[in-house]
């Protein structure tokens, strides 16, 4: 079945429409997806970038884009955004506006300890929204990110993983149901899941080739040890032989290089000299991996819960991955450390490679790593102690001896031990004693299958023997929908369905109507008073279950930030809410091309009995974007100013605009000012050449009919809605 109907920008994705008639959806392509890189760069708005992928049908720039044509440059690596709320149906349409911000690596992870699944579930989910591998939900999002692909105009890799005692199955159903990307390997079975050692091998060796007949992207887990260790930054000999384990492995079970993806974090963060420690390390990766494709992910180990911070960490982290190259930028939601990934931190966390990678573009042609010097000679030291690392495995009797001897995330330096590795019994863990042995016969007629497998004579496709598999004809694939009749998507959709298609409107962070709040708070306390006042604050301003997620001391004494989290249980009635009607300003060029034509003068004072021109003035100067930027020549006449005297210096000279400003008004002095302004300029005859505007903090756009200006204008005008407005007054009277 192909691409359901293509989606619109302006409307919401349609989730009972994309579940409709899934049994019968089939993924229209399967396999990873690189980004296409032009050779000779990309050509976009007044710039040239030497490094940066194709850009999108459909995306949405960074802030600063308004600033060059609306430019969105797309980065050359794989953008990677983890997404798992446990809500396949809201997951979509987080995944949705990633795509939009440039993320085309998908991984739905983390919401659950999927390796403790122990088979493979295909109707009911576990718990709230269930671990995100049933095959309706897979096949749900796989739908949607079809549809989203199409709508960005790139293809877009879908992830998850491919562990526990489950694997193989698991692989048997990503390679169905059209995944591209999945987490494998099995020392993270082993040494995080407490699996069998031997059992996550042999269940490695077949899911790695199921994988493979799908073209299956594979992500190893060796920066696990980083994230579990006690000091991140001490198990980097250790984690090249966690690389080279499961590179080597993967091979052997028939998994070509181009598949092979290597997990890697660089290990340390500030304040500690990160660069010291993670660039020999990235130089030592990519020296003894180089044939296979770097992951780079930013460093979780030390991040709590400053979404600053961790930014500013992966920042960094980004410019050594530029420095190293990485063929995939992870980036993890700047939330992470809360354990709540919100809708909006997936886009900050791509945001922030998008502006790094923008920003630095071609940097390697301009710098280069000084391998001659404590660069090459660091990363020497890693590496020798990964070779002595690897020879002392050899030594023991092999991995499985090192395993038991706890060889592995001890904290201290290697060759150093400080016997806090983590130790696993070989005969031990989920899943001991279940592997038998295959028969000399053994037969199975399903394709993509590790081992001897003995076919009859003359059969070349193992599935042939039934008429093939459910790989080679998917419409054997037995489709059962969720059986549990209280968790399960319709009746989770019914309950939001007011939010998505009704006329209610309630914030989010993660789940459609969760009402979810974030409140940014300056007390001016100490820690253990700011904590407390902020919860109160957040009770009184009527915020349901607050809880104060982050905390910076400011000053001991003087003050703390807080961010306060809390929920709203009211909705907004969509048709209360008045849409106020949007002026759309001229694009810059074309204002300033026409304040050239014309050479704009204006004259301008405050008006009436009012000596505050600050707001006047910040509209003329062109500091802070007022019309001098345009280009606009101002004759300021200062405060107080005589309607009559403005009127005469504008006739002086030549002036073909009057703005006049009142902020103090009495008795309506300001609209007696404007009016006045009009009439006089009616009566000396020069109404059809002048353009009238005025401004103040209690005049409002209306203003201008009512009182016969050409363009009234309120608090926080800027200069550019002035120009604007005086180009639209000349164009409609033919002056431009
Ligand atoms: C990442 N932020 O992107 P469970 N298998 C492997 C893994 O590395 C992992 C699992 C399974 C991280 C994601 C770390 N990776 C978290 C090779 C986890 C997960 O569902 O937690 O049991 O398995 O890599």
């Amino acid at each position: 079945m192909s691409n359901p109907k293509p989606l619109d920008p302006n409307k919401k994705l349609d989730i009972e429409d994309i579940l409709e008639n899934l049994e019968d959806y089939r993924p229209p392509r399967k396999g990873w997806v690189w980004r296409n890189v032009p050779e000779d760069g990309v050509d976009m708005g007044p710039f040239h970038y030497r490094d940066m992928a194709e850009p999108l049908k459909n995306s949405i720039g960074l802030p600063a884009a308004k600033y060059f044509d609306g430019i969105d440059p797309q980065p050359k690596c794989v953008v990677t955004t983890e997404i798992a709320s446990g809500r396949f149906e809201d997951d979509i349409r987080r995944m949705r506006m990633a795509a939009w911000h440039g993320a085309d690596h998908l991984m739905v992870i983390r919401h659950t300890g999927q390796s403790h699944i122990d088979g493979l579930m295909e109707g009911t989910p576990e718990g709230v929204g269930g671990v995100p591998i049933t095959r309706k939900q897979i096949r749900a999002s796989r739908k949607a990110i079809d549809m989203i692909e199409d709508e960005v105009g790139r293809p877009i890799n879908f992830h998850s993983y491919v562990s526990g005692v489950a694997g193989p199955e698991v692989a048997v159903l990503f390679a169905e149901e059209g995944i591209n990307g999945a987490h494998q390997d099995p020392q993270y079975n082993i040494l995080y899941r407490n699996i069998n050692v031997y059992r996550s091998f042999v269940d490695a060796a077949e899911a790695k080739l199921v994988m493979t007949s799908a073209g299956i992207f594979q992500i190893d887990g060796a920066h696990n040890a980083n994230a579990t260790a006690k000091a991140g930054w001490l198990v980097m000999p250790e984690l090249l032989v966690q690389h080279g384990i499961n590179c080597a492995y993967s091979m052997i079970a028939g998994m070509p290089k181009e598949l092979i993806g290597l997990s890697t974090v660089p290990p340390n963060s500030p304040p500690a000299p990160k660069l010291w420690y993670d660039l020999p390390y990235a130089v030592a990766l990519r020296d003894f991996f180089s044939e296979f494709k770097m992951r780079a992910q930013q460093n979780t180990r030390y991040i709590e819960s400053s979404i600053e911070e961790a930014i500013r960490t992966h920042t960094i982290d980004t410019l050594i991955s530029m420095l190293t190259s990485a063929d995939i930028q992870s980036t993890i939601t700047p939330d992470e450390g809360r354990n709540v990934p919100w809708h909006y931190n997936n886009i900050r966390g791509v945001q922030t490679v998008k502006q790094t990678w923008a920003g630095l573009d071609g940097i390697n042609e301009m710098v280069g790593l000084k391998i001659d010097g404590p660069l090459g000679e660091m990363s020497r030291d890693i590496r020798e102690r990964a070779v002595a690392f690897l020879e002392e495995i050899i030594e023991v009797g092999g991995y499985f001896a090192a395993v038991e001897k706890g060889f592995f995330v001890d904290s201290a330096k290697y060759p150093e031990r400080h016997g806090d590795g983590i130790a696993r019994d070989g005969q031990g863990g989920v899943a001991a004693d279940s592997i038998v042995p295959r028969d000399p016969d053994y037969l199975a007629p399903v394709c993509a299958h590790f081992g001897h497998n003995h076919l009859p004579e003359g059969v070349e496709h193992a599935c042939d023997l039934i008429g093939g598999c459910t790989l080679c004809k998917p419409e054997k694939i037995a489709y059962i929908d969720e059986l549990d009749s209280e968790d399960n998507v319709a009746n989770r959709l019914e309950k939001t369905y007011p939010y998505r298609k009704g006329n209610l409107i309630r914030p989010e962070v993660e789940w459609a109507g969760d009402g979810v709040v974030l409140l940014n708070l300056m007390i001016p306390e100490n820690e253990a008073y700011s904590r407390e006042a902020g919860l109160e604050i957040a009770r009184r301003m009527g915020l349901k279950d607050p809880e104060v997620i982050n905390l910076m001391v400011l000053h001991p004494s003087e003050g703390c930030f807080l961010e306060v989290k809390g929920r709203v249980d009211f909705d907004i009635d969509r048709n209360t809410l008045k849409i106020p009607e949007k002026v759309e300003l001229l694009p810059e060029d074309e204002m300033r091309e026409g304040v050239k034509q014309v050479g704009l003068k204006v004259v301008a004072g405050t008006v009436g009995e009012d000596e505050h021109s600050v707001g006047l003035r910040e509209i003329l100067d062109i500091k802070h974007g007022g019309i001098e930027k345009y280009g606009v020549k101002y004759t300021y006449l200062g405060t107080s100013v005589p309607v009559e005297k403005l009127i005469d210096a504008a006739i002086e000279t030549g002036a073909h605009a009057i703005l006049i400003s009142t902020i103090i008004s009495h008795n309506d002095v300001h609209r007696a000012q404007m009016r006045k302004l009009n009439e006089l300029c009616i009566e000396k005859g020069i109404r059809d050449k002048v353009i009238l505007i005025a401004g103040g903090t209690q005049v409002n756009s209306e203003m201008a009919a009512e009182t016969g200006l050409d363009a009234t204008f309120g608090r926080g005008t800027k200069g550019n809605q002035v120009v604007d407005a005086m180009i639209k007054a000349l164009k409609a009277r033919g002056m431009l």
